[in-house]
């Protein structure tokens, strides 16, 4: 996708130019799922396809949304977003608008069109990328400076994620948020949900001979329907058991102890999942900066069979594609995103790239599912103006 095709596509419906070009990028997250809500660490890479955004201010309080991929144009007033008004992808925007506001930021109507060179509802962020490639087009076009810096940037992502948690209701983290508007080029993000530290680590897998595969299995998932929300209930009903104020509290050490006084074993494997997630992540960055992909991948894998067996938010189709992949030589593959669909995320020494997604691709007709499709994960820029 191009920023001009976006500029052209805005003329085309509204009959005017755009203020500006405005995009901002998905991610994958190499480890580090289901613990931003938990106060934990995660480690994302903005990702090189993105979702743009045409804007131009408007004099009264009206939104107009139109999109190039989903059906369904929105047109409201500001005052008439609420939960779940608009609706569908519009609350994304529309909530970003609303969030601002919530905020205290001056913001009128606007007139908007979305571009995405991004897939909807596999794991890798396009709700936030929306999010936050309106909210750049917002501080920009309102003259609020947000973007000029890290502090600014770092009060658009929790604003974004206002505009998701109550607008669209989808009971999620920080993580995609942060990773969309505070990542760094070419780097992986190590997040600290509790302090509130960055660290970025480097993403060069082909410095160390591979390549980072996303398989999209063709499965899909939406954060705003019952699963998520579901396990992000068990985590919190877990801290209230144990008596602290996050899961981040419970360490390695004091895992086995904890375990122990969660009589329930569905919720001991949820407490299991985050405190060994928030491990890999922090090895996992130290792996990055050592250039370790060996041990990059190994955490994949581990991780995985956290999300598959003590989250349970895997699928059938998910695991053939990890076990597929590592059986035709990757070095580890895992589910990325929330789960219940989306991409897998593979490492695989890059001679052996088109043998593993031709593997996966021949043991996905042998099941009968849908053809998966693969590209190279490659790191993009956060969010910024296009034009
Ligand atoms: C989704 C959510 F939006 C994130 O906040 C995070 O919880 C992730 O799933 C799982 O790690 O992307």
């Amino acid at each position: 996708m191009r920023p001009q095709t976006i500029r052209a596509a805005f003329e085309r419906h509204y009959g005017l130019a755009p203020k500006g070009i405005w995009s901002a990028p998905g991610r994958f997250n190499l480890v580090g799922e289901h613990t931003d809500y938990n106060r934990g660490f995660c480690l994302p890479v903005p990702l090189d396809r993105r979702t743009y955004v045409a804007a131009r201010p408007r004099r009264d309080d009206r939104v107009r949304l139109t999109s190039l991929e989903v059906e369904g144009d929105v047109d409201l007033h500001l005052g008439e977003v609420s939960a779940l008004r608009p609706g569908g992808w519009g609350s994304y925007a529309a909530g970003t608008l609303w969030a601002l506001r919530q905020a205290g930021h001056h913001v009128r109507g606007v007139d908007i069109l979305v571009g995405s060179d991004l897939l909807i509802g596999a794991g890798l962020s396009s709700s936030a990328a929306l999010e936050c490639s309106v909210a750049a087009a917002m501080s920009d076009l309102f003259g609020l400076g947000l973007l000029a810096d890290d502090a600014g940037r770092a009060r658009l992502a929790e604003i974004c994620q206002t505009a998701e948690n109550v607008i669209a209701q989808a009971p999620t983290g920080g993580v995609d948020q942060t990773s969309a508007l505070r990542g760094r080029s070419g780097h992986a993000l190590l997040i600290d949900f509790l302090s509130g530290e960055l660290r970025p680590a480097p993403y060069r897998p082909h410095d160390d001979g591979v390549e980072v595969l996303i398989i999209d299995t063709a499965t899909r998932h939406a954060l705003s329907s019952g699963h998520f929300g579901n396990r992000h209930a068990e985590c919190d009903r877990i801290a209230a058991i144990l008596g602290v104020d996050c899961l981040r509290r419970i360490d390695v050490d004091h895992l086995p102890a904890a375990m122990k006084q969660l009589s329930d074993a569905t919720l001991a494997r949820r407490l299991r999942h985050v405190v060994t997630e928030n491990a890999r992540a922090v090895a996992m960055a130290d792996a990055l900066d050592r250039g370790d992909w060996r041990s990059v991948g190994a955490g994949m894998t581990a991780a995985h069979a956290s999300m598959r067996d003590d989250l349970q938010v895997s699928l059938p189709q998910i695991d053939l594609a990890v076990d597929t992949a590592l059986a035709a030589g990757a070095w580890g593959a895992r589910l990325v995103g929330g789960g219940f669909g989306g991409c897998v995320l593979a490492v695989v020494p890059i001679d052996r790239t088109q043998a593993a997604a031709q593997a996966v691709a021949d043991a996905y007709a042998r099941a009968g599912y849908a053809s998966p499709r693969g590209f190279a994960a490659r790191a993009g820029d956060p969010a910024h103006r296009d034009l």
